[in-house]
Order: C-alpha cells, then sequence, then structure tokens
C-alpha cells in the first residue's frame, strides 16, 4: 500500500479516489450495468437468486423507508453475486486503473470475496442502514479483514443517498464501539461525513467502519458497485449462507469462500 493512502485509510478508516476508471472503460461498466438491471426488472428467471427488492427490504425493516411496500412497484435494492450473475464482471474488475488500485490496498495477488450492485432508484430508493461490514453477522474476514471498494456509477450526493460514514469508527477503542451502529450514528452524527462521488470515483472503506446511507427521493437513480478485496492471505467465512458468498471461486486470484453452516 502506498505511504499516503495507508495512512488515510488507517486514520480515517475511508478515502475516496476519484476517476479511476477512465472514461471508455466506465462506459463499459455502464452497459454492463444497464443491462444486468434491465434484466433484473424484466423478472429474468436465471437473476432472481440475486435480486433483492425494495419492497422485500421495506416489509422486512419498514424503519428503513416512510414508503410502504406496494408503493415502490418493482423497484431493485440490489443484485448479489455479479460474478455468479455474469463471468464477464471479472473482465471488469481487471480493468488497469480499478485493478491498480485494488492492487495498492491489498497488494498484487488481490483475492476477491464477494460483490453487488446496490441500487437505489429515483423517488423510492430505501436507506442503507448504518452497520459495520466486520465484525458482522454474515461474513468472517478474519485478521486480515482488506477493503470494501464502492465504485461509483452516478453523480451521488446527499439527495440521492450518497454513501455515509463514521470517520475513525473502525479503530479499535473508538467510542462507536459501545453501541448498536446505528445508535453510534446518531450520537456522534455531527462527525458523519457524506461522500459525494462521481461516475467513476471509488470509495475505499476499512470493513469495521461505521457506514450507511440515506433515502433517494430524487428523480435520478444512484448505483454503485461493491467489491470486497483481500489481501493474498486473506480469508472470508460466509457466516449465514448470504447469497453471494456460497461458491468456490477457483481462479488464481479468487478466494475459496467457506460457509461457517455448510
Ligand atoms: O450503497 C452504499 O452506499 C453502501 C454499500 C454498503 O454499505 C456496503 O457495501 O457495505
Amino acid at each position: 500500500m502506498s505511504d499516503d493512502v495507508a495512512q488515510t485509510l488507517s486514520t480515517e478508516g475511508f478515502l475516496l479516489k476519484r476517476s479511476v476508471i477512465d472514461r471508455d472503460a466506465l462506459c463499459t461498466w455502464s452497459e454492463m450495468v444497464n443491462d444486468l438491471l434491465h434484466r433484473a426488472h424484466g423478472n429474468d428467471e436465471a437473476l432472481r437468486p440475486f435480486v433483492v427488492y425494495e419492497r422485500e427490504i421495506i416489509a422486512q425493516q419498514p424503519h428503513r423507508s416512510e414508503l410502504d411496500p406496494e408503493d415502490v412497484g418493482n423497484a431493485l435494492y440490489l443484485v448479489d453475486d455479479l460474478l455468479a450473475t455474469d463471468p464477464l464482471w471479472w473482465v471488469l474488475f481487471e480493468s488497469p486503473g480499478y485493478r491498480d488500485f485494488v492492487a495498492t490496498l491489498v497488494g498484487h495477488e488481490p483475492r476477491f470475496a464477494s460483490s453487488q450492485c446496490v441500487v437505489k432508484e429515483a423517488l423510492v430508493g430505501s436507506r442503507v442502514a448504518w452497520h459495520r461490514d466486520y465484525p458482522n453477522s454474515v461474513s468472517d474476514y478474519g485478521q486480515t479483514p482488506g477493503v470494501r471498494l464502492l465504485l461509483s456509477m452516478d453523480h451521488m450526493t446527499a439527495d440521492n443517498g450518497a454513501t455515509m460514514v463514521l470517520p475513525g469508527s473502525h479503530v479499535p477503542g473508538h467510542p462507536s464501539w459501545n453501541y448498536h451502529p446505528s445508535h453510534a450514528a446518531e450520537l456522534f452524527a455531527n462527525e458523519i461525513r457524506t461522500l459525494e462521488a462521481r461516475p467513476g470515483d471509488v470509495i475505499a472503506l476499512h470493513p469495521s467502519i461505521v457506514h450507511g446511507g440515506g433515502i433517494n427521493r430524487s428523480s435520478g437513480h444512484r448505483r454503485v458497485v461493491t467489491a470486497h478485496w483481500l489481501p493474498a492471505d486473506g480469508h472470508a467465512i460466509d457466516k449465514a449462507n448470504f447469497t453471494g458468498f456460497g461458491r468456490t471461486l477457483e481462479t488464481r486470484h479468487r478466494i475459496s469462500i467457506r460457509r461457517a453452516h455448510p
């Protein structure tokens, strides 16, 4: 990891890198995302195991939105496990700017753990609840938890539900560890940062940072492609049989993911 990047990630728990993906590569990523979401909207059967709809999120966690499940139609919340939906995603994850950034953060033999497209559709997008990606009830990344990257596909602003972070909250001993992440976000509200990003920018998150994001009631969608990357000696365990963690990925860069409860 370069010194300034290492310093920022270790002290702040996040960093925003501008224009990681160049304009040409971004067009290809956009086409992939558009195609994916088009298929998901069209109820493509092959995608169904990977799609989470807004109505499902709101039915299970009503505090994520002031809308009712029947208000949000067929809006998508996320598509999980992008590599399972289409192996071509792997080509995108190999885009030079992106790949170099991953290498800067976790070394030249990065291991891939998971990926999603998180969608906040125009007018109806729910909030992302405050959480830490590690530790949590879903996944265990052990001693070398790596980094979560969020590639912004749209201009993310406070209005459309940009990602928000509580700086420093990844550090053991930070007072936020005494509270549930949503309570910590309330208590330390004046320290929260909203990460406004443009298409092609990448947000890097330490897996233990408290983060979340607001609703989208704007007229445009807000989409990010997330991917969790580990160093060469990293490992991930799926503790919840969460969609997206079940497969064993076998290429050189990918990681074998074990289930805690087969
Ligand atoms: O979509 C976002 O803004 C946040 C995504 C997120 O929280 C995550 O990938 O852990």
